[in-house]
Parts: C-alpha cells; sequence; structure tokens
C-alpha cells in the first residue's frame, strides 16, 4: 500500500538569515523527499499570529510570531511516503540540543526559538498548513 503525504515545512528566518536554505533543500531531496512547490517569503505578523492560532495561550506566542515574521522564509510542499512523521523525524526535538544526531535542528538550530525549522505535526494540519501557504 502506498503511503504518500504532502507535509508543509518552512525554512525559519533564522536558518534563511545564514543563507541555509538550499543546504536545507538537499538534506530533503537527500532523503527522498520530492518539494513539490516552495516561495520565499515574508509573511505580516497577523498571518503568523493565524499559523500559530494552536499556541495562543502558550506564553511564548506573541514572540513566537514576532519571530516568524522577521525576515524571509522559505515554505514548501514535501511528498514522500508518510511525509508527516518523515519529516518530523528529520527535523528533530523542538529544542535544539535535545535533538539527534543527524537531524536538521541538531546541525543548524540555534535554539528553542531559533530551531531553523517548522513541519506539520499531523496528517490534518498538514493539510491546513498547506492550504494557509498555497491556496489558489
Ligand atoms: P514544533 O515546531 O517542534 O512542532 P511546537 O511545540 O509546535 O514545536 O512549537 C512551535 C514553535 O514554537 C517551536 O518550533 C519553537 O520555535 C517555539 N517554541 C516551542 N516551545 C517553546 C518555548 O518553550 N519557548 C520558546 N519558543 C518555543
Ligand atoms: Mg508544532
Amino acid at each position: 500500500m502506498s503511503n504518500i503525504e504532502q507535509t508543509l515545512s518552512i525554512i525559519k528566518p533564522d536558518a534563511v538569515e545564514r543563507n541555509l536554505d538550499i543546504e536545507i533543500k538537499e538534506i530533503f531531496k537527500n532523503n527522498g523527499f520530492l518539494i513539490l512547490k516552495e516561495k520565499k517569503i515574508q509573511i505580516e505578523k497577523s498571518e503568523a499570529e493565524k499559523f500559530y492560532k494552536v499556541h495562543e495561550i502558550k506564553p511564548f506566542y506573541k514572540d513566537l510570531c514576532a519571530y516568524l515574521s522577521s525576515g524571509p522564509i522559505v515554505v514548501m510542499v514535501l511528498e514522500k511516503a508518510n511525509a508527516v512523521i518523515a519529516n518530523r523525524e528529520l527535523m528533530g526535538s523542538t529544542d535544539p540540543k535535545d535533538a539527534k544526531e543527524g537531524t536538521i535542528r541538531k546541525k543548524y538550530g540555534i535554539s528553542i526559538d531559533k530551531n531553523s525549522v517548522h513541519g506539520s505535526d499531523s496528517l490534518d494540519n498538514a493539510i491546513i498548513e498547506i492550504d494557509f501557504f498555497f491556496k489558489d
């Protein structure tokens, strides 16, 4: 049975600022992901607030939204078998200091907030997040 899924990936401002986007895209491709769509954009704080609405009650919500809208990001639709979980594994733990060797956050993450990449956490959220950035 084929389990081909699509998931949303974001290369966050800290990584784009350090010109790591090409290198990070290579990591996705080398791990069997197809990059179906991609665009480099900068979003408004109000859009970041919508995107991260699930975190509205968290103490770090305001900073998180300010950060995601602070500079250019690269948003991508990635496709692979079991893409959602595969991407989460390749990204590594939210806090780079807990991330496993070989993961993107271990390699490039600076801190829990500047952790270089976002990835959808479920298939349902992947559909919502892809639609958020790539609605035709
Ligand atoms: P995830 O990105 O690994 O899915 P989430 O818990 O969904 O992690 O949190 C979203 C983002 O919010 C994280 O990627 C990180 O940038 C930020 N974040 C999460 N927890 C904290 C925290 O305790 N302090 C500051 N920022 C945080
Ligand atoms: Mg999350």
